[in-house]
């Protein structure tokens, strides 16, 4: 680095000093902690971003949130290139980056990244870093860190692109390096243009408009809410009511409301009730609207468990797969010559297109999926399920080795991804095929890999996705939901004093050490019918999470509340015993 360089940032790094006694960790997806720790980390990474983007010699992204974290929380994620996050090999530098203790320390580091992935830097260089945040009011404040952190590096500019979605920036990460349109009314437009196009497709496919009642959705009183009503706008035929925007009196961001909130806890959010509710079919999105669950409140209970849970019915990020999952096989059922249209596409298992020859689809989970999700789309749809680690930086990875990759976390994220050849490929099978049926089949995918998300799971898209799929099938919430009938299962966390002692095996689903905490936990489940459990370290959360499935749902609480103990008296547990 030249002089002039490092004397830049100096003075720009000396304006924001590292706080006493923190130890910044990237985690899963970047960092999150209380907002008013954060300017220096955020200063950081914007520099990190624009070395990212030096490096590459392409347009990277910065998105100012904390997701579905309490509203005075804040957080900083980096979105690369192609639009999917980070690199994983960059990671190591963001954690060195944010906890170097002084200004001298941070250049030595910067150097080092530097030269060893050699970036040419300086007046002859240009970097392009696009600057995003949610609503929080600490967003602003932190934009303009990331900004003077961007600028610190010479020969690089930020962008603000304002008040977006995770999902937006993402994309307009991914579309900008594409050389297409990228500004936020492209993506709607994307997105609402696409919507349009499988509806009219729909008519053409089964002629009567059957549905349906109105969606209505849980913004988590968060960005999403006025993203959503945009959407609204422009999709006329989208009927859907938002609640939880966030407006005056509306409650607070994340609390007690959004889809972490919804489906780790499995009750009804803020702003919706009994009776009123009974029956609609409800969405709830997180706080950076990246994530997305269904709901409903059924008209009675079942299974006659009055426990706290089952005041809904979820219908998670697994449910949301195994629908995408049938309307892919249908549609490519169709492009394979089988007369069979898309309510009987469950007998199509595997996908051999003339012109094209086999077409590889899987759906990606991780072991949080419900195991009877993985049933059903094994043997039902019959396609590959393959599973990664938690995190969507796994997920999407994985997906991306299929020619359509559905991959989705239980705690609804996720999106459709189509890879580049069979997408061309479906674009010209979509003016060229001879059959007028296998031609819509084509615009279908073509339109749904327009309108879905290809960065990044986005709940905006997965919204559009599944109320196409549900006019499609001519399906109501209870019908979707009764493709398959989840295991009972319960999610609880344990504090303890360091979860890094915890290490599971890469599947997540055993701990490797302690080898004790592993022995006890095989124990327990060999006690219950059916029974499942495992616990892993949070990415994002200074707890160890416990996940259990069993045959009822008394016993798969009775068997989380078991492993919790377990992991409290083998792994360190603080204060009182759960
Ligand atoms: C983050 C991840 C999500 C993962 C979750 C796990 C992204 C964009 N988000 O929200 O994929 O499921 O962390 O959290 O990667 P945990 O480690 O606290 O359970
Ligand atoms: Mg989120």
């Amino acid at each position: 680095m030249e002089l002039e360089d490092k004397d830049l940032l100096r003075k720009q790094a000396a304006l924001f000093p590292l706080p006493k006694g923190v130890k910044f960790s990237y985690g899963t997806a970047g960092f999150r902690t209380d907002a008013a720790l954060l300017p220096s980390t955020v200063f950081r990474m914007g520099v990190l971003a624009a070395l990212r983007s030096l490096c590459t010699k392409r347009a990277t992204g910065l998105m100012i949130t904390a997701s579905h974290n309490p509203v005075h929380e804040n957080g900083v994620k980096l979105a690369d290139p192609s639009g999917g996050m980070l690199n994983v090999a960059w990671e190591p530098y963001s954690d060195m980056l944010a906890n170097a203790p002084d200004v001298e320390n941070f250049l030595q580091i910067v150097e080092h990244i530097v030269k060893r992935e050699n970036i040419q830097s300086g007046n002859a260089a240009s970097g392009e870093v696009l600057l995003a945040r949610d609503t929080r009011p600490s967003g602003e404040a932190l934009v303009s860190a990331a900004r003077q952190g961007v600028e610190a590096v010479r020969g690089t500019v930020a962008h603000d692109m304002g008040v977006l979605t995770t999902p937006q920036l993402h994309w307009m990460v991914r579309s900008f390096n594409n050389g297409v349109p990228a500004s936020e009314s492209d993506y709607f437009h994307q997105l609402s243009d696409s919507f349009r196009m499988l509806v009219e497709l729909w008519h053409a496919n089964t002629g009567d408009l059957t549905h349906s009642e109105e969606l209505i959705v849980d913004a988590a009183n968060g960005v999403g809410a006025s993203k959503l009503t945009r959407l609204q706008h422009l999709t006329t035929s989208l009927g859907l009511q938002v609640r939880n925007s966030g407006n005056e009196g509306e409650g607070l961001l994340n609390d007690g409301v959004g889809a972490d909130f919804v489906q780790k806890e499995k009750v009804l959010p803020h702003g919706f009730q009994l009776p009123a509710d009974v029956g609609k079919r409800c969405a709830s999105i997180d706080g950076d609207a990246d994530r997305l669950v269904y709901f409903y409140i059924p008209e009675k209970h079942e299974d006659g468990y009055s426990g706290p849970v089952c005041t809904l019915h979820l219908l998670d990020g697994d449910k949301i797969a195994a629908i995408f999952g049938l309307f892919i096989i249908g549609q490519l059922h169709i492009l394979a010559g089988s007369k069979s249209s898309v309510s009987d596409a469950t007998t199509a298992h595997k996908a051999v297109v003339p012109g094209y020859g086999e077409v590889k689809v899987a759906v990606v989970q991780t072991a949080y999926a419900n195991g009877a999700s993985t049933n059903y789309i094994k043997q039902v749809l019959g396609l590959e399920v393959a599973t990664t680690p938690t995190g969507v930086k796994h997920l999407h990875k994985k997906a991306e080795q299929y020619d359509i990759g559905i991959y989705f976390e239980a705690n609804g994220h996720g999106t459709i991804l189509f890879n580049e050849i069979f997408s061309q490929w479906l674009q010209d099978a979509s003016v060229q095929q001879k059959e007028a049926e296998h031609r819509q089949a084509a615009k279908r995918l073509v339109a749904v890999n327009e309108m879905v998300n290809q960065a990044v799971g986005d709940a905006l898209s997965g919204i559009l996705m599944v109320e196409v799929v549900l006019r499609y099938q001519g399906w109501s919430v209870e019908q979707w939901d009764s493709m398959y009938k989840d295991l009972p299962s319960r999610q609880l966390k344990v504090k303890v004093k360091d979860r890094a002692v915890i290490i599971t095996t890469p599947d997540e689903t055993r701990v490797a050490s302690p080898s004790s905490l592993q022995e006890a936990i095989d124990t327990e489940v060999g006690k219950y019918k059916g029974g499942r459990a495992f616990v892993r370290p949070s990415g994002t959360e200074d707890v160890v999470r416990v996940y259990a499935e069993a045959s009822s749902q008394q016993s798969a609480d009775a068997l989380a509340q078991a492993v919790c103990v377990l992991v409290y008296h083998l792994a360190g547990g603080v204060g009182p015993e759960p």
